[in-house]
């Protein structure tokens, strides 16, 4: 899964790809890079991020969902906004990432009527609020918990089992242990669900190597983008797409063989 931000003030590409041309020539890049799925935000999620009006998230991912979705290319819509997942949808998207996991019995119908692909993802508090000393007794016990609850919430209302993947919220309201607990443990975080992981550019990356510019943090991505495929991860959502494929590969090559 690439990543596309078309935001103002996402924490390691805000403002690149703002402008619709340039957000879909990107996106077009992500695909053409071997990405899946490319995934298409308007809100940062960032901590101490703001929230942004429905309208102005509309305004961003619209015209760009469409413009992906009409060449042929996978997209998902990465919102917390039932109105803004259904107009994706409307407009081409296959897939919603929730990064508030379906706790809207909204989202959930809109997911459900539109027979979309889900990803369900934990988050501790809000992006405003989730950094502040987050607090778990047994971090993957109880985020495993949390994503098994939410898909089967998502699964009465509808959406089918077989279109949900699992995300563990690597940085949302976790500190760099809870992040590394759940890194090493996907098979414990996703039972027998698909997981996906998210730690492209993260924080914990830079407090681990040293390496302060998020922009400069794609090799120590690659290294978890690999461990995490050899731990059981069926998908990863990062911003430099070949880099991610290529560990992918070559960590999936080792642990199932060369046929
Ligand atoms: N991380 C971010 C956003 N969406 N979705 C899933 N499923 N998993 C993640 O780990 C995840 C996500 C945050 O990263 P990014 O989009 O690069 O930055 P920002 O939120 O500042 O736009």
């Amino acid at each position: 899964m690439g990543i596309l931000n078309v935001t103002p003030d996402s924490f390691s590409d805000g403002g690149r790809h703002l402008a619709t041309e340039a957000a879909v020539d990107r996106g077009m890049e992500l695909a053409r890079d071997g990405a899946a799925v490319v995934d298409v935000g308007g809100e940062s999620t960032r901590p101490g991020a703001d929230p942004v009006p429905e309208a102005e998230e509309l305004r961003r991912v619209l015209p760009v969902v469409e413009a992906l979705a009409g060449a042929g290319v996978t997209v998902s819509i990465d919102t917390m906004k039932p109105g803004v997942a259904a107009a994706a949808l409307e407009a081409g998207a296959r897939i919603v990432n929730d990064v508030s996991g379906l706790g809207s019995a909204d989202m959930r119908r809109v997911c459900a009527d539109a027979g979309a692909g889900v990803v369900v993802m934990h988050m501790r508090g809000t992006p405003a609020d989730m950094q502040e000393a987050p607090r778990y007794e047994d971090v993957v016990g109880e985020v495993a918990a949390f994503l098994a609850s939410r898909v089967g919430r998502a699964v009465e209302a509808g959406v089918p089992e077989e279109a949900i993947l699992v995300d563990p919220g690597i940085g949302f309201g976790k500190t760099i242990r809870h992040n590394l607990a759940l890194l090493a443990d996907l098979r414990a975080v996703g039972g027998s669900r698909p997981v996906l992981v998210g730690p492209s550019r993260k924080g914990f990356l830079g407090t681990i190597t040293g390496v302060a510019d998020p922009a400069d943090r794609d090799r120590a991505t690659a290294a978890v983008v690999a461990l995490a495929v050899a731990g059981g991860a069926s998908a990863v959502r990062v911003h430099d797409v070949r880099g991610g494929r290529e560990a992918a590969l070559v960590a999936r090559a080792i642990v199932r063989g060369w046929t």
